[in-house]
């Protein structure tokens, strides 16, 4: 089992909103792994850097030329040769190659590319399956933890063409005992959502965001929460078993100069936006809250948690970045990471992020991007590491889907060897 890397080469394609991502290819002796690397649309702040060749002539300034030659002229001059096995020594070599704190040199989708493509090179060179690899060097459990689907059913925000200015709403089958039957209930939420918003909003409502949720011309956020508890109690066998999360991604309607969030046709100051979420959170059946305020008001996202009982998720807030995510810990800011690959850019990177979070007692929630491709690499490492949580949208078009089809062959596979369990129990 020869898992030397022989060689890597990357190559520029296209994501599901049509820009131009990387893919990168590593070879070994006698195997061969390919990554993909997705994209965010309401990204972070403090997210590591996406390199783009910003020609505005050339697909409206996206293309990633520049990161595929990183990948071609630097990286693979320094990694090829090296063992597919040594994560940590591979990723270790990029970081210092690039010598900046945020990527900037090389850019993190051609770091992430190669990080990602030589961990599948290493399983496929030693006949594993990836998530298998992933828990046997990273975890010591004995069973593998089947991740409960966030499924983003309703699109606003930056993914929607709409007046509203939350980005997720989404449901969580919590109460199932599997993850097939998880996501057979979240599926038939999901259509049935479809024929609710035909009738009450007509047959152009029920086109869909960029996450794959419908993306009617909501006004206020009552309006998709008042839908989903409809849809609860109908289909979703009622509270218990179905509950709604939500990601409203602040840091997009937050006005630095005023400090105010404005929701609906309303300006609300950020302890008025707490008092609002927790007035929410007591009328509707809402299990998790991501990014409910802006990406660096530490101490509102405490007030926050303080005040509810419910899961408080920082993405833009930590950006799977150990420094912000210890930060959060100390002040009690949230009790959950989103896990996102490429806001750090190194597969060893996010998982020291995982283990942080967890070793605090944070959940952690494995997370696509808006923009994705048919890489369905989270839903490996989600359930290889035993994260519980997976947020990758709605239960359609194929790049969200196909994370989806991976956990059922996860599930399939590991039929007496893994669980499923409701995450806030
Ligand atoms: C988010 C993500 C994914 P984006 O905010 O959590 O749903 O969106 O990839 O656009 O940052
Ligand atoms: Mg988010």
């Amino acid at each position: 089992m020869d898992t030397t890397i022989e060689s890597i080469f990357g190559r520029q394609i296209l994501d599901s909103r049509g820009n131009p991502t990387i893919e990168v290819d590593v070879k070994t002796n006698n195997g061969f792994g390919r990554a993909k690397i997705p994209s965010g649309a309401s990204t972070g702040e403090y997210e590591a850097v996406e390199l783009r060749d910003n020609n505005p002539d050339i697909f409206n300034g996206k293309s990633v030329m520049n990161a595929v030659n990183n990948v071609n002229d630097i990286i693979a001059k320094k990694i090829t040769g090296m063992d597919a096995k040594e994560q940590e020594e591979i990723d270790r070599a990029m970081i210092e190659l690039d010598g900046t704190p945020n990527k900037a040199n090389l850019g993190a989708n051609a770091i992430l590319g190669v990080s990602l493509a030589c961990a599948r090179a290493a399983s496929n060179s030693m006949n594993m399956q990836l998530h298998q690899y992933l828990a046997q060097k990273y975890t010591e459990h004995s069973k593998y933890i089947m991740p409960v689907p966030m499924m983003n059913v309703l699109n606003g925000g930056k993914h929607a063409g709409s007046k509203l200015q939350m980005q997720e709403f989404m449901i969580m089958p919590i109460g199932e005992t599997s993850f097939s039957s998880a996501l057979q209930t979240g599926v038939q939420c999901y259509h049935e959502l479809k024929t609710k918003i035909k009738n009450k909003y007509g047959k152009s409502a029920v086109n869909v965001g960029d996450e794959g949720g419908y993306a009617p011309p909501f006004t206020c956020p009552e309006e998709p929460l008042d839908l989903l508890v409809n849809i609860i109690e109908e289909y979703g066998g009622g509270q218990d078993n179905l509950m709604i999360a939500m990601d409203p991604a602040a840091s997009e309607f937050y006005d630095s100069q005023t400090q105010k969030y404005t929701v609906g046709q309303k300006q609300y100051s950020p302890g008025e936006l707490i008092d609002y979420y927790a007035d929410m959170i007591k009328t509707y059946p809402i299990c998790s809250l991501e990014d409910p305020l802006e990406e660096n008001d530490f101490e509102g996202f405490a007030e926050l948690t303080g005040k509810t009982n419910i899961q408080i998720v920082g993405d833009d807030l930590f950006v799977t970045n150990t420094e912000r995510i210890q930060e959060g810990i100390d002040k009690k800011s949230a009790n959950a990471l989103l896990l996102k690959l490429n806001q750090i850019g190194t597969l060893t990177e996010s998982v020291e992020a995982f283990r942080l979070s967890k070793k605090n007692d944070f959940n952690v929630v494995v997370s696509h991007r808006s923009g994705e491709t048919c890489d369905a690499f989270i839903s490996d490492f989600s359930a290889g590491l035993g994260s519980g949580q997976l947020k990758t949208g709605a239960p359609a078009r194929s790049e969200r889907t196909e994370k989806y089809n991976q956990l059922l062959r996860i599930e399939e596979m590991e039929e007496d060897n893994c669980t499923f369990s409701n995450p806030f129990k």
